[in-house]
């Protein structure tokens, strides 16, 4: 709460339902799915979830461009009058869409200069865009991290595409994590808060997201959101391994109490839609689609 901390972090935690739990019961967020391309491979990947894109059932999002996310925000903020961010965080990477995403920040903070912008990216492009993120005033970044280690890494990421080239293995994974903990120094050295998103998968990661953990604390990372992998045979397999599952809510709280130090661990995620509208929990997209948002004058 305001007592223990910073002044100027409460002013950009106290009303970002993600970043403060008790501001989630409040105000609400909004998802513009602006970003269809991606420059990872992830094994738990469908593409209809974001901050982590879990591989659960659900409508496939429409696809959005930065003027219909533009025209959308303002729609939805004069009707849902607590949605106080607005978050691009896919059907694919933020950053892997450069122009769509920072052309859709540009158009919302000049027709709404009072919403929070918001990014998830898989970290990646990440340490390219700092320069832009500062820029456009966005104050939160998720950043999904788990691994930092290349030999957990490559069951978790079949390929990476950097520099022109595709990547695969361990060397896909040393890549991605070496620019994912560089995009994080670079982002809490400008006071950007990175939330940092790690997906549990039991027997791959588990144990090591403690180390994970300790890794982003030590760079600054404000939050650490541990999240279960949702697997569902009927919907979704972890491609490397048949049959994986997610964890148990047991094995998930357990993991989170044994992170839980200085940092603060979130613990109130939602597993949101990438076009996700409302409070956390709650999803009232379906109150804005694209042919809704399309006719209005
Ligand atoms: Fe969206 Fe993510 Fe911003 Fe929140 S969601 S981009 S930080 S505004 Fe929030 Fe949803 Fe969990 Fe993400 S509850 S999936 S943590
Ligand atoms: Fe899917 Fe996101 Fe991974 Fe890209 S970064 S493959 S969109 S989960």
């Amino acid at each position: 709460g305001p007592a223990d901390m910073d002044p100027e972090v409460w002013n950009k935690v106290k009303n970002h339902p993600c970043y403060s739990e008790e501001a989630h019961h409040f105000y609400a967020r909004m998802h513009v799915a602006v970003a269809p391309a991606c420059n990872i491979q992830c094994n738990y990947c469908n593409r209809k979830y974001d901050c982590s894109n879990e591989s659960r059932p659900g409508v496939v999002s429409e696809r959005l461009t930065p003027e219909l996310a533009a025209k959308k925000v303002l729609a939805v903020a004069s009707e849902i009058h607590q949605m106080t961010v607005v978050g691009i965080a896919g059907a694919g990477d933020s950053l892997a869409n450069p122009d769509k995403t920072f052309k859709t920040f540009e158009l919302i903070s000049k027709a709404a200069p009072d919403i929070k912008l918001c990014l998830s990216t898989n970290g990646l492009a990440l340490p390219d865009m700092v320069d832009r993120i500062a820029d456009y005033n966005v104050d939160h970044v998720t950043v999904t991290i788990n691994m930092v280690d290349p030999e957990v890494g490559e069951q978790i990421y079949p390929w990476i595409y950097f520099n022109k080239k595709r990547w695969r293995g361990r060397d896909a994974a040393k890549i991605l994590s070496e620019r994912q903990l560089l995009g994080l120094e670079m982002l809490t050295a400008r006071k950007i808060l990175v939330k940092v998103n790690s997906v549990m998968i039991p027997g791959v990661n588990d144990e090591h997201l403690k180390d994970v953990n300790r890794e982003v604390k030590r760079r600054g990372a404000f939050l650490h959101n541990i999240m279960p992998l949702i697997s569902e045979p009927e919907h979704g397999t972890f491609y490397g391994l048949n049959g994986q599952r997610g964890p148990t809510a047991e094995e998930l709280k357990h993991l989170q109490d044994s992170c839980e130090g200085e940092m603060n661990m979130m613990r109130h995620c939602r597993q949101c839609r990438a076009d996700a509208v409302g409070l956390l929990g709650e999803d009232r997209s379906a109150e804005f689609t694209n042919e809704k948002i399309e006719a209005i004058e």
